[in-house]
């Protein structure tokens, strides 16, 4: 199954390198070197693309299609090559080329076109689907400028844009005669012919979708998917010579437009605001990819009638939610549907995934902006709201429900209940999101159609997650289940489980973990010039920065035991390091001020001589894939600290535990599973519960009462307010915590009320780490366990359960 050897590829890469570049390896730099790479690589895919993609045809298979605006891909060569399997080949062909190999992965830039959960999921997802051979396309935008690069300057982050193209784009595959044109404003004409009424939009403002292709290799297997991401062009060229006035001006308007489509990711997770250019890129890639899509089917089926038995679209999260009226204006306008047949296919074809349960996070567009931009989408979705909403009328006859579920109020278009009325399947992340969405959030649609609610629990890509970036945990684990069955098989993991007692076993594992600390020390030391000591207890929250994650808890703690040194200077024995990385949403303030305090607190501790070898705080800059692939095997502690009911699953708590570090954790989102699977015994859970959280919200909470009550509370708030040695005060913070500011009530996520329990959880965690062969076999056992978190079994339970179509 390996498409090369050593000497193949040489001859492959030497090649490539003369035909694109003119140069001999020997010539040739570091970067021509990475694209020649991915180059050959993208050749060898492309080739099985095209049998798969006739096997697909000729066998007339059920085809998934996965829209998400986000795809965190990280980076490709290291990947690609593991998947198939000449990953050893690639090495020593860089090698004997004259290369370093780990210097040519180090420099592909990150595929950043997304934010954080829900863009990676989608990346692990494809990665899965490819794998268990199903025909499968993602969807999404090609994002000139990906995430932005995090820069921290002054403690304080800085956003430069992320040009990923210039060498990333070496895995993209153009294909111009592919491309769909998307209409957006103009006036819509009506009339009437061969018995029936006609809609055309006229005078519309038209956008060239070009698709541009990245392939994606499954593991031990031939079968390769696509990532289709469209790029934004004009539909012709603006040339004053050749058009009158008005054509000139549409021209522009058009070239205009086009530039501004795909030219950058939006950076707010988890926060929606209601930006015109925002629900333009959601309309261009949906519209492209239905357009793309229907095209593809009548190709083979030469009808749209049964458009449902051969394709199920998941949409990820609501922001691809105009699939629902873009289907049905392709049914209706252009295939001369009526509306109930249309209806009929449209809503068996679509599913839908919640990702969040925060208010703010939910999208609600404004009808006027609908109404102008997408005058015929308007109309549709006008239509789907009066419909939908007689139908909960007469199911519930209550004022309320019909408010509660209505697609069209106040002015705006919910697109959750779009997506809930349009779709066959709706369905949480988690066991517990799941249960809030059918018990709170969603609880009336629920109560209308039960059928449709399921939970699918996350899961990651653990051949990425834990086989590639650990190679010496992979060598253990192939060493103790006889070979590498668990790559296929993850569940096979638990067969760690009958070696927790093997005192050779538990050593060798934890002589892993110290040698990935020490590589990722060197790693911080060569790229950051921060100096870690690797025999610190290395206690690690790496997500995006919002509230609810609850980083500022973390920090309190870190205030309080800082405090405990300076009454006792052997207050700590064990040396012990936390390490964060986080993005901060530009426009979220109160998220940027949380890592100014992080860099002033790391500031003020590495100035303390009596925190020296006990205490260190390390704001990672610039947190992505790339450096959570260097982290995550050398992390010991994984820190899930979000308030109970509002962390919709987590992942990389999945990744953490997956390279054997513990978790300090809430029950929330997927940690409840973990936690189903690992037992009190092997995690640190703390905190209240999301009923709790719901009841103390309910019966008023006041933090204050905590802070007079609370001694030690007190001086870490206190501290605070004084700021630190950098001369920075953080009375905003503390103000916030206390009284509420800017419109959000004191103390929203509840820090003070779990601060004492997670103080508490820190210090067992701190106890259990000075008995080590305890601490060896709880890490065993979260390895041991991690399997039920591979993104094979979540996509097997969507192809099972949601889409319908056969899996390896
Ligand atoms: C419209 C602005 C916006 C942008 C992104 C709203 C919401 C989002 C995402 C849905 C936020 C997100 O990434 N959610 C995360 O999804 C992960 C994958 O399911 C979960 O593991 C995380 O718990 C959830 O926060």
């Amino acid at each position: 199954m390996t498409p090369f050897t050593t000497k193949t590829l040489e001859e492959a890469l030497t090649a490539k390198l003369m035909l694109n570049f003119g140069k001999t390896p020997e010539e040739a730099t570091d970067q021509e070197m990475m694209k020649a790479s991915a180059l050959v690589l993208r050749d060898v895919m492309a080739i099985r693309g095209v049998e798969t993609n006739k096997q697909t045809r000729r066998e007339q298979k059920k085809q998934v299609h996965y829209l998400s605006l986000e795809f965190l891909m990280g980076r490709s060569l290291m990947k690609n090559a593991y998947n198939l399997n000449v990953l050893p080949q690639l090495r020593e062909a860089l090698e004997n080329l004259g290369f370093k190999a780990a210097d040519i992965f180090e420099l592909e830039p990150d595929a950043g076109l997304g934010n954080g959960g829900l863009g990676r999921l989608a990346a692990c997802y494809l990665d899965s689907m490819t794998t268990l051979e199903i025909p499968a396309t993602g969807y999404s935008i090609c994002y000139e400028l990906g995430i932005f690069k995090q820069k921290i300057v002054e403690g304080q982050q800085v956003e430069l844009p992320d040009n990923w193209k210039d060498l990333g784009a070496a895995w993209l595959l153009p294909k111009p005669e592919e491309a769909q044109t998307v209409h957006f404003g103009g006036t819509l004409r009506e009339f009437w012919a061969d018995g029936h009424l006609h809609t055309v939009n006229e005078n519309a403002t038209a956008v060239l979708a070009v698709p541009c292709d990245m392939v994606v290799a499954g593991y031990d297997t031939n079968h390769v998917n696509t990532l289709r991401l469209w790029d934004a062009r004009a539909t012709k060229p603006v040339d004053m010579s050749l058009f009158s006035r008005g054509e000139y001006l549409k021209a522009a308007e058009e070239e205009a437009m086009a530039e501004t489509i795909a030219k950058v990711l939006y950076p707010e997770d988890n926060h929606y605001e209601g930006k015109s250019l925002r629900l333009k890129q959601q309309y261009f890639f949906v519209s492209a990819t239905v357009q793309s899509i229907a095209t593809k089917h009548l190709d083979t089926y030469g009808t749209l009638k049964n458009f449902h038995e051969k394709n199920v679209i998941q949409i990820n999260d609501t922001h691809p939610a105009l699939v629902v009226p873009e289907l049905m204006r392709i049914f209706i306008d252009e295939a001369g549907m009526n509306w109930d047949e249309a209806w009929e296919i449209t809503t068996k074809s679509v599913a839908y995934t919640n990702h969040t349960v925060l208010a703010e996070a939910l999208e609600r567009w404004p009808q006027s902006l609908m109404e102008t931009l997408l005058p015929r989408i308007w109309q549709i979705i006008q239509e789907i709201s009066a419909r939908w909403q007689r139908k909960v009328e007469n199911f519930y006859h209550d004022p309320a429900k019909t408010q509660n579920m209505a697609i069209i109020w106040g002015g705006e278009v919910r697109m959750a209940n779009l997506c809930i009325a349009g779709g066959m399947a709706v369905n949480g992340v988690s066991g517990l999101h799941s249960e809030i969405l059918k018990k709170d959030v969603f609880k009336d649609a629920c109560g209308m159609e039960p059928w449709k609610f399921q939970n699918v629990t996350n899961g990651i890509d653990h051949r990425r997650w834990l086989s590639e970036i650990n190679p010496g945990l992979d060598g253990l684990i192939r060493d103790l289940t006889g070979g590498d069955d668990y790559l296929m098989h993850p569940l096979t993991l638990r067969k760690l489980d009958d070696y927790a007692d093997d005192k050779a076993v538990l050593e060798r594992l934890a002589e892993i973990k110290h040698q990935n600390k020490v590589a990722f020390a060197n790693h911080a030391k060569r790229s950051r010039g921060v100096i870690l000591n690797p025999d610190a207890i290395f206690d690690v929250q790496v997500k995006r920065l919002h509230e609810y994650k609850r980083q500022l808890l973390n920090v309190l703690h870190i205030i309080a035991l800082y405090q405990q040194l300076q009454d006792d200077p052997n207050a700590i024995t064990q040396p012990h390091t936390f390490l964060f990385g986080a993005k901060a949403a530009p426009g979220y303030a109160v998220a940027k001020r949380i890592i100014q305090l992080i860099n002033s607190l790391a500031d003020q501790i590495a100035h303390d001589p009596i925190c020296k070898d006990k205490l260190q705080v390390v704001f990672l800059e610039n947190y992505r894939v790339s450096l959570a692939e260097h982290l995550m095997p050398a992390s010991e502690v994984s820190q899930q600290i979000s308030t109970a009911g509002k962390e919709a699953s987590g992942t990389g708590n999945m990744k953490f535990m997956m390279n054997g570090a513990l978790t300090i954790g809430t029950l929330d989102g997927a940690n409840v599973e973990m936690h189903d699977v690992l037992g009190d015994e092997n995690m640190f859970l703390f905190g209240l519960h999301a009923d709790e959280v719901e009841r103390l919200k309910r019966e008023g909470y006041v933090p204050q009462r905590l802070y007079n009550r609370d001694e030690k509370l007190r001086r870490c708030l206190d501290a605070l307010r004084a700021g630190f040695r950098d001369g920075v005060r953080y009375e905003d913070l503390y103000q916030r915590l206390l009284f509420g500011s800017g419109g959000s009530p004191a103390d929203e996520y509840l820090l003070l009320a779990d601060f004492q329990a997670y103080c508490q959880a820190e210090k067992r965690m701190v106890e259990t780490y000075a008995d080590r062969e305890k601490w060896n076999r709880m890490s065993l056992h979260n390895i041991a366990r991690s399997g039920i978190f591979a993104a094979d079994r979540a996509v097997a339970e969507y192809a099972d359960n949601i889409w319908h179509v056969s899996h390896k």
